[in-house]
């Protein structure tokens, strides 16, 4: 049943921080199921993307960003402006912070810009399964010179340490009104594209150096076929023929693997058997093609 009332909350909860703190795990660990994808890697979030999650009477609508650091390529910068352009369109900001990182040259940076935002921050300091407590309480001290955080939490969103203080804290803060999105509803991620991206995730842990930042993935065809399982096609978009013979590896045993990885992942999601087909295209300068920008959810930078 919808929760309707007077004590109703809503509001929209921005997590930026430099690539690789945890925005997309703590998204995942707040809605308590998987929305966005996770790598090891850094600049694995590339739009905007909604996770929703409910406490009590309030409904928070978290928006995982695309890591903000220094960008040199024209997807760098599409990414780095639309972090931005996240926590400007949001109630409260949330400033995450890897523990064992500290305040390095991207957290500098970060905590500039932090500056012009206007609204409610918080701090969050992440990871600290990986470090000592007294380094910690250090840190949130130096953090809280730099910017003024209405509240400083210290969580784990691998372990889920910390977790439930926090949604607690943001259950408390957000705007009182109505809920923008059904109770139910778990993300704004329509699942074709969320297919598309457990298929990226699995391209970025399979490949190695550079690769992955020049492919992207598109969903091409989803027919619910008449014995209840689901046939996906996809194509992954490389920029050069020598990186599609590295996706494909001999024999196309690479893409195998990635395909049957996905596989296994979305066939959870829809509740329903899978067949994934996956095609390797090049496709020159993707990264400057407007047409891909919007297939991804970004704005295209002029330059
Ligand atoms: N030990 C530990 N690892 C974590 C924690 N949170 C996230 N990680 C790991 O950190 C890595 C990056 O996590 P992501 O959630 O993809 O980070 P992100 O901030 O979304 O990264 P971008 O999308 O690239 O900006 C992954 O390997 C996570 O498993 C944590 O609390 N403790
Ligand atoms: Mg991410």
């Amino acid at each position: 049943m919808e929760p309707s009332g007077d004590d109703l909350r809503c509001g929209f909860i921005a997590l930026i921080g430099a690539p690789n703190a945890g925005k997309s795990t703590l998204v995942n660990a707040l809605v308590g199921a998987k929305v966005a994808i996770v790598t090891h890697k850094v600049q694995t979030t590339r739009a905007l993307v909604r996770g929703i999650a409910v406490a009590g009477p309030a409904q928070l609508v978290l928006i995982d960003t695309p890591g903000i650091f220094a960008p040199r390529r024209r997807l760098d910068r599409a990414m780095v402006a639309t972090a931005w352009g996240g926590a400007h369109d949001a109630d409260i900001v949330a400033l995450l912070i890897d523990a064992r990182r500290g305040i390095d040259e991207e957290a500098d940076t970060i905590l500039a810009g932090l500056a012009e935002v206007r609204q409610t921050k918080v701090l969050i300091i992440n990871k600290i399964d990986l470090i000592e407590r007294p380094s910690l309480l250090a840190l949130a001290a130096d953090l809280n010179v730099r910017a003024s955080f209405a509240a400083t939490f210290m969580i784990s969103a691998l372990t889920g340490d910390g977790i439930a203080d926090l949604k607690a804290w943001l259950a408390a803060h957000v705007p009182a009104g109505p809920w923008h999105y059904p109770a139910d509803e778990i993300s704004d991620v329509p699942l074709r594209s969320l297919a598309a991206e457990i298929t990226r995730e699995k391209l970025y842990l399979r490949l190695h150096e550079e690769l992955p930042y020049q492919s992207t993935v598109e969903t091409d065809q989803w027919k619910p076929l008449k014995d209840g399982s689901v046939r996906i096609e996809q194509t992954i978009y490389v920029e050069r023929e020598s990186q599609r013979k590295i996706v494909l590896g001999r024999g196309g045993q690479t893409v195998k693997a990635i395909g049957a990885d996905a596989r296994r992942e979305i066939a959870e999601i829809v509740e329903a058997p899978v067949h994934l087909f996956l095609f390797v295209k090049v496709r020159e300068g993707w990264g400057d093609d407007p047409e891909r920008y919007r297939g991804m959810g970004l704005d295209f930078p002029k330059e």
